[in-house]
């Protein structure tokens, strides 16, 4: 009976490092937008892209389109830029970033628990909008 909570206690563990740090995140980069680098990220449940890729020293506009009412997401904190904002449910939230230097800055949930991750990067180039 131990031994079985054990194993079920380890796989419950194992489950939730895969989803927090091995599930493929998407990734994307900014489109440049009337000069600002700009990105759409879709929260439900997560962030989608959960990697948002922006060139370094020019600003940014994170548009945040929460699409739930679960409280978990209602706020997005980026600690190296000392944010964190209200997102309010089924609307798109403009969070703005002034210029960036070369670096990788998470941001995630009020609480910890939704993760995503700001890649700044060191390229001059404009107006292009892939996605991988
Ligand atoms: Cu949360």
């Amino acid at each position: 009976m131990n031994a079985l909570v054990v194993i079920l206690g380890i796989a419950a563990i194992g489950a939730v490092n895969w989803w927090f740090f091995l599930a493929d995140r998407t990734s994307a980069r900014a489109s440049t937008v009337a000069g600002i680098q700009e990105v759409v990220i879709t929260v439900l449940g997560g962030y989608d892209p959960a990697e948002v890729r922006i060139s370094a020293g020019r600003p940014a506009r994170l548009l945040f389109d929460r699409q739930e009412t679960s409280s978990c997401s209602e706020e997005i904190v980026i600690p190296a830029l000392n944010l964190r904002r209200f997102l309010p449910a089924h609307q798109r939230t403009a969070v703005e970033l002034p210029p960036m230097a070369v670096g990788r800055y998470p941001m995630s949930c009020g609480m910890g628990m939704l993760h995503g991750e700001l890649v700044v990067e060191a390229t001059t180039e404009v107006g292009d909008a892939h996605h991988t």
